[in-house]
């Protein structure tokens, strides 16, 4: 993509309404832009972000098991009323009517759809387990919407049910989630950690958070240290292998952690004080085990081995990837803007033309671009007459992976510099050997 035709709207002073360091550079960095109360748009630079989060968010759902689909936004009552959630989920619900006044909703979470989905369809124990996962936009009318993309009215989540015949199903299935998110998360070079939550009106008995630690985050986290150094699965794990799975859920559920509405000051203050790892955490993803709370009420049932009829064992799990975005970058930038994990990062490389006019810069960058993207890189060209410091502040401000900067005087030696964002590293090389480095990264 070349800069000068690239929508790219960078702010050159700090937005005063931003309180957190990624609502300011996300809106700094031409990201997003607010439309209304805990509304946003995702402008192009954004949305490549929020797109490449949404990948890897759906191959660790399809490797666990997953199937996507999707369901509206907008929800009709009756369901609600049916499953007995539409007077208790509160004023956080939307409330919509449409011409014919029939009460509708824009949903803030889809656990009644997809059990209609289900039992329109599914009889018999033999075609389970199920797991149906959609990303689609929700509305909250959240009391408190703030921090950008943070905490926003609406939003997007990936909310994935699981539908097995019995207990023991449905926590094989949990389970499963549990070491998708693992990997989801550390594909996006993210250290999250695995708490005990409260179930709110989702409901349930099982639950955990799966949370960040970032000095931003709205909660207080307690845990033990070893988080920090457990290993994650990796590609070649078996999501078919129960036990296995089961394995990995019990080593990232035996050290101590907990929120603060779960924190247990007994359990705590028998760590030893150098494991006691106290912090503040943003929450990305959030995990239920609630049974029949939902297939009872609204007469979702197969029939079992036994010949008789069971309500489904359910579960539901959320991940917020316009939340994700703002804690990726809480947990990764620096003075002079967003540093990407390479996983995510818009596009992979900048090159950063520091004389366009000038006959053998432009020649250099223009091989360079075609080579750089022959090696299947995503390359942002600044092709535009801004000064080279301005040229700089922006490379450095939207945080791309690497910087290839050409100027005449390295031309003129048979060089370019390629920049490491993360490190700072510069160093000096033919441009056969920057494609070549570029290239050879996995
Ligand atoms: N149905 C369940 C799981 S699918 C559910 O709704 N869970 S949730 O309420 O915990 O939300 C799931 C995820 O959505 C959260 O972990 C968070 O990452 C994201 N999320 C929730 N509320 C907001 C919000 N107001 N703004 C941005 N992201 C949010």
């Amino acid at each position: 993509m070349r800069l000068s035709h690239y929508f790219l709207p960078i702010l050159k002073e700090n937005p005063r309404e931003a309180e957190i360091v990624s609502h300011r550079l996300m809106l700094r960095a031409g990201m997003i832009r607010q439309q209304g109360a805990g509304s946003f748009s995702w402008l192009p630079l954004g949305k490549r972000v929020l797109d490449k989060v949404n990948r890897i968010i759906r191959e660790e759902q399809d490797r666990a098991g997953g199937q996507e689909i999707i369901m509206p936004t907008i929800q009709s009552a009756d369901l609600w009323i049916e499953s007995g959630r539409y007077n208790d989920y509160g004023r956080e619900m939307l409330r919509i009517r449409d011409r014919q006044d029939r009460a509708m909703l824009y949903g803030p979470t889809n656990e009644e759809m997809v059990t209609d989905i289900f039992r329109g369809y599914v009889k018999s124990y033999k075609d389970l387990p199920l797991n149906l996962y959609h990303i689609q936009w929700k509305f909250r009318d959240e009391v408190r919407p703030r921090f950008g993309v943070m905490r926003s009215r609406e939003f997007l989540m990936k909310d994935a049910y699981s539908f097995d015949l019995d207990y023991e199903g449905a926590k094989a299935a949990y389970n499963r989630m549990f070491v998708a998110y693992l990997r989801t998360f550390a594909r996006m070079g993210l250290q999250a950690i695995p708490m005990r939550a409260e179930t709110g009106p989702i409901g349930g008995n099982l639950s955990h958070e799966f949370i960040i630690l970032a000095s931003t985050g709205e909660s207080e986290v307690f845990c033990h240290r070893r988080f920090l150094d457990l290993p994650v699965p990796g590609a070649d794990i078996d999501f078919s292998d129960d036990a296995a799975i089961a394995g990995v859920v019990d080593t990232w559920t035996e050290p101590y952690a907990a929120t603060d509405d779960m924190h247990d000051e007994a359990a705590w203050n028998a760590l030893a004080e150098a494991d006691r790892l106290s912090a503040r955490g943003i929450e990305v993803g959030h995990i239920f085990h609630f049974g029949t709370k939902y297939s009872e009420p609204m007469g979702a049932a197969v029939q079992g081995p036994d010949g008789k009829e069971h309500f489904v064992s359910m579960g539901s799990y959320g991940i917020g990837p316009t939340r994700l975005v703002a804690a990726i970058i809480e947990a990764s930038h620096d003075e002079a803007g967003i540093v990407w994990p390479a996983a995510i990062a818009p596009f992979d490389v900048a090159l950063v033309n520091m004389k366009v006019g000038d006959a053998a810069c432009d020649r250099v960058c223009a091989d360079l671009y075609d080579r750089l993207r022959a090696a299947g890189l995503d390359v942002l060209y600044d092709d535009t007459d801004q000064r080279a410091g301005g040229k700089f502040a922006t490379a450095d401000l939207i945080g791309l992976p690497f910087q290839v900067i050409v100027g005449p005087r390295g031309v003129a030696a048979g060089e370019v510099e390629l920049k490491d964002r993360a490190t700072g590293a510069r160093e000096s090389l033919s441009p056969e050997a920057a494609v070549a480095r570029l290239g050879a990264r996995p």
